[in-house]
């Protein structure tokens, strides 16, 4: 039965159902009741195991197919009319030709089976942020992790009244078919398409292909940002919370910073972290001048191995109720869960995520890398009491990050907006750093950005450029690195709750408190204004991880010579003047 009386959603839906013929249709209406039916139903139909009521609550376990478990990038596409506009990080397919592909595999797909109708919201349901979608999914798993990482419900339908303005997603699990995979955005007729997979990065729409990839291009058209970062608030001793976003490429501890736990003596001090947001943020310029970020979901998608007591205890609070796992271990002791890194030592018996009994002389790993939690926002201790403020937070500090053996210092900031975007646009990781000190091989991921921008990279940084003209009150744009190795390859910033210790100096540039040395990236700290007490690092050891290579530099500044070229002439003119003056500096 329609729960509402929207035109434009109902006669989508029933175009829809005609093509993929599914035997019913079932509302989400939000309500635990309903909720509470259809994880009974995925449980006894094999999708879902429950997990120990007492350890865990409302805690399930579930195994995707071993060839659906991750974001598939060689399969996600930008549909749009031309090709130019997608640029050349995105796949593109002309659209009517894609809607063929897919209309060809929708045809059927849901026969026997249920489809869901996901009316869900992006931020605060009726903020100024907000942006609404519907998924159309034959999935409960899509179901159960939708409503935990978006607002989901039909109070969404009810703040979208008659309006067309929403995003309309299709998902099929199809046949899991590993050659017919798609997933697929088409940003003129805001649409999503996702089909043969089950795995959450693909088929939870809210996520990527909504909140970046489409929102990244409803952000250019509209005045705004749909960034791929965290957003964190930091309490001084003062009681005065300052905010921050970061990008980091996977890999890097983006999690861990969005649930920093303060080292001790800044705790003692009354020092105090409030977690925002731990993977995309929204910015909008507020009538002050200053950015104001949303995190638009209500849940976290975290990757689950690594995740301990030690390295991220918030982060481990989170999943104990209401939590879905995916892919993870279960430790047949107790019937809980497990992964590689959550304890020392693992369980003596298992059954891994494949499905089979494990035991730590195996040999394999029992979770899957990439195994995951996903888990309601309100268990997070850290919890912003901002979360929900329909206006969101003033950021004052933009971080970007990547993990450099040598080449990037712990933290520089950059000389002004213009220069930040340079800053971001050449983002990198090492994939691989040998033990003997070599540095790995680059990959240029620019804002963190490369599989999430909906549109031509180049485009996306003039966006950046022409949104510094829209605010005059803009945050100051920093580069930091926690992953710099001496020469045994060892790290040599002790990183997690540390890393406070550089945001404290960052927070203290923002409001003028601190000066800074210039350099030929920008600014970098005095040693003695950052604090050192209690960790372990002296001054001669911080004025290494602030040192500054030219000869690697020069190498640098080279390969981003190479990389910008690779764009086209869409590079805004404004990096290319900040690239020479780097080139300048280093000589
Ligand atoms: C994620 C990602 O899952 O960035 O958040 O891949
Ligand atoms: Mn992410």
């Amino acid at each position: 039965m329609n729960i509402t009386g929207n035109k434009h959603i109902t006669d989508w839906i029933a175009e829809v159902a005609a093509k993929a013929k599914p035997d019913r249709i079932v509302w989400i209406d939000g309500s635990e009741k309903q909720l509470e039916e259809l994880r009974e139903l995925a449980v006894k139909s094999g999708s879902m195991i429950k997990l120990n009521e007492e350890k865990l609550p409302n805690c399930f376990l579930h195994r995707t197919d071993p060839d659906d478990v991750a974001r598939v990038e060689n399969r996600t596409y930008i549909c749009c009319k031309n090709e130019e506009d997608a640029g050349p990080t995105n796949h593109w397919m002309e659209p009517s030709a894609m809607y063929k592909k897919l209309d060809g595999i929708l045809e059927g797909s849901m026969k026997g089976r249920t489809m869901y109708v996901i009316p869900y919201s992006m931020g605060v349901i009726g903020s100024p942020f907000a942006k609404y979608g519907i998924e159309l999914t034959d999935s409960t798993y899509v179901v159960l992790n939708m409503v935990i990482m978006t607002r989901a419900g039909k109070e969404v339908l009810e703040a979208l009244g008659d309006s067309a303005d929403f995003i309309k997603g299709i998902h099929t699990q199809g046949t899991l078919d590993k050659e017919n995979k798609y997933i697929v955005q088409f940003p003129e007729d805001n649409t999503i398409i996702s089909v043969n997979s089950n795995y959450g990065g693909n088929v939870l729409q809210g996520k990527k292909c909504f909140a970046l990839r489409i929102a990244s291009n409803l952000g250019r058209k509209e005045g705004w940002m749909a960034e791929h970062m965290l957003i964190l608030g930091i309490e001084n001793p003062q009681g005065e919370v300052r905010y921050v976003c970061g990008a980091f490429p996977s890999a890097c501890g983006k999690t861990n910073l969005a649930m920093l736990i303060p080292p001790e003596g800044y705790r003692i001090n009354g020092w105090k972290t409030w977690c925002v947001g731990d993977d995309i943020a929204w910015l909008r310029p507020g009538k002050d001048g200053r950015l104001w970020a949303v995190n638009p979901e209500n849940g976290f998608f975290g990757v689950a191995p690594g995740t301990s007591m030690k390295s991220n205890p918030n982060a481990l609070e989170c999943t104990h109720e209401g939590t879905i796992f995916t892919n993870v271990a279960l430790d047949t002791s107790d019937n809980t869960v497990w992964w590689e890194g959550m304890t020392k030592t693992p369980p003596a018996h298992a059954i891994d995520w494949l499905g089979k009994p494990w035991t730590p002389e195996s040999g394999t790993k029992a979770a899957h890398p990439n195994s995951r939690f996903t888990a309601p926002a309100r268990n997070c201790p850290c919890k912003s009491p901002e979360f929900d403020n329909p206006n969101g937070v003033p950021i004052s500090a933009i971080i970007f990050g990547g993990r450099r053996a040598k080449t990037a210092p712990l933290v520089y900031q950059s000389r002004d907006w213009n220069h930040g975007v340079f800053v971001g646009s050449i983002m990198a990781s090492e994939t691989t750093a040998a033990a003997n000190g070599d540095v790995g091989v680059v990959r240029r991921d620019p804002m963190a950005m490369l599989p999430f921008c909906g549109y031509h990279m180049a485009d996306y940084w003039q966006h950046w450029i022409d949104m510094g003209k829209k605010a005059n009150n803009l945050p100051k744009i920093f580069n930091v690195n926690w992953f710099r190795t001496n020469d045994d390859g060892c790290f040599i910033w002790p990183g997690f709750g540390d890393n406070l210790r550089v945001l404290e100096w960052i927070l203290k540039r923002c409001f003028n408190e601190t000066d800074a040395k210039e350099c030929a990236l920008g600014y970098v700290p005095y040693e003695s204004d950052i604090n050192l007490e209690g960790s372990g690092i002296d001054e001669e050891t911080l004025s290494s991880l602030l040192y500054i290579d030219s000869e690697l530099w020069r190498k640098e500044a080279a390969d981003i010579r190479e990389y910008y070229t690779s764009f086209g002439a869409k590079v805004p003119k404004e990096l290319w003047e900040s690239l020479e003056t780097l080139e300048n500096n280093l000589k």
